[in-house]
């Protein structure tokens, strides 16, 4: 049956032109097959084919414009059903059944298997004892008979009618300042507690001694003690016995380390044979390789460590994008669900850096229960306490309870089990609830008999409670992350909890076993000395078998190798499936895509305008007709793919969302609707540059942690890009990541309207301080399409460790055809675009780049028709790639004065060339003096120093100086400098173009 194929709801637009005819009569096309590009003066779209079938008529042609309904193309079809219909139909009902699964409470929050309630001790405030046991008894008895879901039911209830008569509820973010798992209900660990114990202490002591050791060859080295030793059971626990290693037959878990807890990761890797006594020795001495690192950076040690998270608060967010990313690729069919997952250490210090907690509603919102946060509160940071006043784990129970997470705390160690259970009064809570933290780090580094009297103290009945205690008992009351038993109980809870993310937060004591050179003190961040009474009571602390002078020598204490404890913690490891951190890559590399899919920007636009984002766009839209490029591509945006034009992409591959889309978009008509799919491409981040950033180094890092190559491109606006989130670009730096970022809309002139919170003129100083970052700010479309195809090929067919940071523009223009021989050139970072050779007597070097360069094409066009000087015109796509160049060749000149001199890349291209150089562009002149060294040349740069400010393009670049009347004035006024010309000819122009001798200076303005 043949069927019409007629152009669907376009939106805005009245009429738009067919730019590309995708099919010709006789093909046979699938359903959703592109039939057709259209492009309005903003955006390129395809039109798919709403149905299968062979084309037997096509009524349009490159070129015709076309509106709402026009008849595009006649198909004899396969079936006449509405099968995209039915397609989004089955999506939606998957996607239903999975959101009652998913929002059933019982996988929300499990109801724990209990019998009964509790038995509450009384409290003191406690007006009528006998009623409140009425009610507990009331309660025990559903859970007994009809329950724990109908308890669960009847207290929801009572409280949302409580609710709604007006009765002030109690504050329910927090729960008591205990452990959240009841111990009768913790599962035990399997493990030889002995055997783990002494190899806790190895490492613990191995940690610290190569802290000193360092310290000891230069007081500039060393490292932090205090840290790993408030956290090496948090770290034993889950090394022996939860993370599952990367192999041939698992994908393994990955392990954000808390960045400056190295020292134990490295002590752990001596003990398993990873690290030699030698590299020990070499910690923080990195220069002459084969050092270890300060923290963990993959670019330092690329087979050790996986993320570089010490600059705190990047590790968290970049962990819960990666949780996201993780199924993101689950959920496209890029890999299997082995239920991996994303195991995130953070200080309670760090928690105060507004990216730790910044996403955290996101990884509710996804479900993210591949991801546990573990916080590890010492209760100080590196001045004092995080929260002297208040409670840090209170806060941020809180904080994670209100955001969706499932909350594990794990506050007290087993020693308090009993005395919480021998309490009938209610006040040994009561006085866990009201001290400060405060008080709980002084507590820790004045021993037990300052407990007996602060803590206990205040209410005689716990005085008497601990009455047969000696102080010693008293100090050994322990912290819940110190214990391993209730650690791992919390781990185990972790691991099978579905539905939302987990954190534990664990409570432990800073310089854990340092006693008095570091033991809960408010100096024990930097602590990194320790003289030989510290060490011997280190050593007597944790029974390390080490003889009194192998401490003083500081040696390091590794059992044989088969000793049992070696035995075990291999064997452990070896369960697990290999050691962990370990970087490695088994990912294929992409083939860089056809030259004719690039083909079509190699073309004159002729009258024909474009952005260079349009052109961005398109080049991507054909890049997704590429079958090794197209399912790895991450288009990431924050918000803004409408103002980039590219909303076509949203129902052309969808935007990803987990639960897939609940309800019919507003638009559902149009071609460019809003579609959510759980197989959706897009990552639609919203307003947050953080997390976008996030996902773009999880998508642009994926090589190595998941194994497959993917092709992140995330276009976002230039000026809320590196100055933004810089951080994350150096550390997407650290991680080798591979992918593209876009600032668009760039230029401080080019983004008109916006003004000076957005007009962007330094993003590309900022990328030039990333050594592996690869920048260019291209003019023409041509220049974008060899830029990109280059990137796709270095990057990800060459495996090569670099990024690209590539500015594209919003302002419409036509684009030339691609000069002979220019790719060389486009990709070094500047080609000859013109030469102007009119009278061949005075020459000047015009530079421009982005879309100042057409200024310059412009002012030279001047200069040569009304003042007779010509020009060699250079588009330079890369003052920072040029600068790289002249800084290599330069440095190599000077280690080789006795040999021929090597020529810089600019060099070459101007030594052949007269006249001065006049380099002008659409940011700070810093941005072009970069290569004023290399030229060899006077040179005179143009730019857009100072704050932007919002008006026309032409008033801007007037105001700037950087439009082509200032650039023909001053190129003259050069001229006249080099005594090559008259300085009547500048002054006339000076005259001409109204340029006022007297405006400030605009960076003062
Ligand atoms: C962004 C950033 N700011 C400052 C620092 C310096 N710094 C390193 S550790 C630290 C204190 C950390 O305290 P916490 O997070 O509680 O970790 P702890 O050592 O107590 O486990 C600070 C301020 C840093 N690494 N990163
Ligand atoms: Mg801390």
């Amino acid at each position: 049956m043949s069927q019409n194929i007629s152009v669907p709801d376009i939106g805005d637009f009245d009429t738009v032109e067919i730019i590309e005819v995708l099919v010709k009569v006789g093909d046979q096309i699938n359903i959703n097959d592109p039939i057709v590009t259209l492009e309005s003066d903003k955006s390129s779209v395809e039109v798919p084919s709403p149905v299968a079938g062979k084309i037997i008529e096509l009524n349009i042609k490159i070129g015709d414009k076309v509106s709402k309904g026009s008849l595009l193309a006649k198909l004899e079809s396969d079936s006449a059903s509405t099968e995209i219909k039915k397609e989004a139909q089955e999506e939606f009902s998957v996607t239903e059944k999975e959101i009652l699964e998913t929002t059933n409470l019982k996988n929300i929050n499990p109801i724990k298997n209990i019998n009964k309630v509790f038995d509450q001790p009384y409290s003191k405030d406690d007006t009528d004892p006998l009623e409140t046991k009425e009610w507990i008894e009331s309660l025990n008895a559903v859970i007994e008979n009809d329950g724990p879901q109908r308890a669960s039911y009847l207290l929801n209830k009572v409280v949302s009618v409580a609710y709604t008569s007006g009765l002030v509820l109690p504050d329910t973010r927090t729960t008591p300042y205990i452990n959240t798992i009841p111990t009768e209900l913790e599962v035990k660990s399997p493990g030889d507690q002995n055997l783990e114990k002494k190899i806790r202490a190895y490492i613990r002591w191995n940690a610290a001694a190569m802290v000193v050791r360092a310290n000891k060859i230069s007081p500039e080295l060393g490292g932090h003690i205090g840290t790993f030793a408030s956290a090496a059971t948090l770290y034993d626990v889950g090394m022996n016995h939860f993370w599952r290693a990367k192999n041939k037959n698992f994908g393994g878990d990955l392990v954000y380390f808390q960045g400056h807890s190295a020292p134990g990761m490295y002590a752990r890797a001596f003990l398993e044979g990873r690290l030699s006594e030698k590299q020990l020795n070499r910690f923080r001495q990195e220069v002459d390789s084969g050092g270890l690192s300060s923290y963990p950076h993959p670019w330092l040690m690329p087979k050790f460590w996986q993320f570089p998270t010490v600059s705190m608060g990047l590790g968290p967010i970049m962990a819960i994008y990666q949780a996201r990313f993780l199924k993101y690729l689950i959920n496209r069919g890029l890999l299997k669900d082995e239920d991996r997952k994303i195991w995130v250490f953070i200080g309670d210090g760090e928690t105060d850096e507004p990216e730790s907690l910044g996403a955290i509603s996101l990884a509710a919102r996804e479900k993210l229960d591949n991801l546990i946060f573990v916080v590890n509160c010492n209760l100080q940071r590196l001045d004092g306490p995080v929260r002297g006043n208040g409670k840090i784990i209170q806060e941020l129970e809180g904080n994670f309870r209100g955001a969706g997470w499932n909350v594990l705390k794990v506050i007290w160690g087993s020693y308090w089990d009993p005395l919480l259970k021998a309490d009938k009064t209610g006040l040994l809570m009561k006085r866990m609830n009201e001290v400060v933290d405060g008080e709980y780090q002084a507590m820790k580094a004045k021993g037990g008999a300052y407990v007996r009297e602060k803590f206990f103290g205040k209410y005689p009945e716990l005085k008497k409670l601990v009455s047969s205690m000696t102080d010693n008992d008293i100090w050994k009351l322990n912290r819940g992350g110190h214990d391993p038993h209730k650690v791992y109980a919390a781990y185990h809870a972790a691991m099978q909890h579905r539905g939302s993310p987990t954190v534990i937060i664990a409570k432990t004591v800073k310089g854990y076993g340092m006693g008095k050179s570091g033991e809960s003190i408010n100096t024990t961040h930097q602590q990194k000395k320790l003289d030989e009474k510290d060490l011997l009571y280190y050593r007597d602390r944790f029974n390390v078998p080490l003889t009194d002078e192998q401490v003083k020598n500081i040696e390091y204490y590794k059992p044989a190798e088969n000793s049992e404890e070696i035995k075990y913690l291999k064997e452990r490891r070896k369960k697990l499936g290999g050691f962990i951190p370990e970087r490695s890559s088994l990912a294929k590399p992409i083939k860089a895509p056809p030259k004719d899919i690039f083909e079509s920007f190699m073309k004159s636009t002729g009258d024909k305008e474009m952005s260079t984002t349009m052109a961005l766009v398109r080049m991507l839209t054909n890049l997704l007709r590429d079958e090794n490029v197209a399912p790895r591509l991450v288009p990431i945006i924050p918000d803004e793919a409408r103002t980039f034009g590219m909303e076509g992409f949203f129902r052309k591959i969808g935007i990803y969302a987990h639960e897939g889309q609940k309800y019919e978009p507003e638009d559902s008509e149009q071609l460019s609707s809003y579609k959510e799919t759980k197989s959706g491409q897009v990552l639609e981040e919203g307003i947050t540059e953080a997390g976008a950033m996030s996902s773009w180094i999880a998508a642009a890092t994926a090589y190595t942690n998941h194994d497959i190559e993917m092709i992140p491109v995330y276009i976002f606006y230039s000026m809320f890009g590196f100055q933004r989130v810089g951080d994350f670009a150096w550390a997407a730096g650290d991680a080798q990541a591979r992918g593209f970022l876009i600032g668009a809309t760039a230029g401080r002139t080019t983004l008109a309207g916006e003004g000076l919170q957005h007009q962007d003129g330094h993003s590309h100083i900022l990328a030039s301080m990333i050594p592996n970052c690869v920048s260019y700010d291209p003019t023409f479309s041509y220049e974008m399409a060899v830029i990109f195809r280059e990137g796709l090929r270095r990057m990800h067919e060459k495996n090569e460790n670099i990024f690209y940071y590539i500015t594209a523009m919003n302002e419409n223009y036509s684009h030339p055809e691609k000069p002979e021989g220019a790719d060389e050139g486009i990709l070094k970072g500047m080609y000859l675009f013109k030469e102007y050779r009119n009278k061949g007597k005075i020459k000047i070097q015009l530079m421009g780049s982005g879309t100042i360069l057409r200024e310059a094409i412009a002012a030279a066009k001047i200069l040569s028709e009304e003042y007779g000087v010509d020009s060699d015109i250079w588009s330079v796509t890369s003052f920072n790639e040029l600068r790289k160049d002249g800084m290599e060749i330069e440095r190599k000149n000077l280690l080789n004065p006795d040999s021929k001199k090597e020529k810089s890349y600019v060099q070459k291209c101007l030594e052949k060339r007269d006249g001065p150089v006049v380099a002008v562009t659409d940011y700070v002149r810093s941005f072009s003096d970069q290569i004023r060294p290399y030229t060899d040349k006077p040179f005179y740069s143009l730019g857009t120093d100072g704050f932007g400010r919002s008006d026309t393009r032409k008033k801007l670049r007037k105001f700037f100086e950087v439009d082509k009347e200032h650039i023909v004035a001053y190129s003259l006024s050069a001229l006249a400098q080099e005594q090559l010309i008259g300085s009547d000819n500048a002054e006339k122009a000076f005259k001409k173009y109204n340029i006022d001798k007297k405006k400030i200076f605009p960076t003062k303005l």
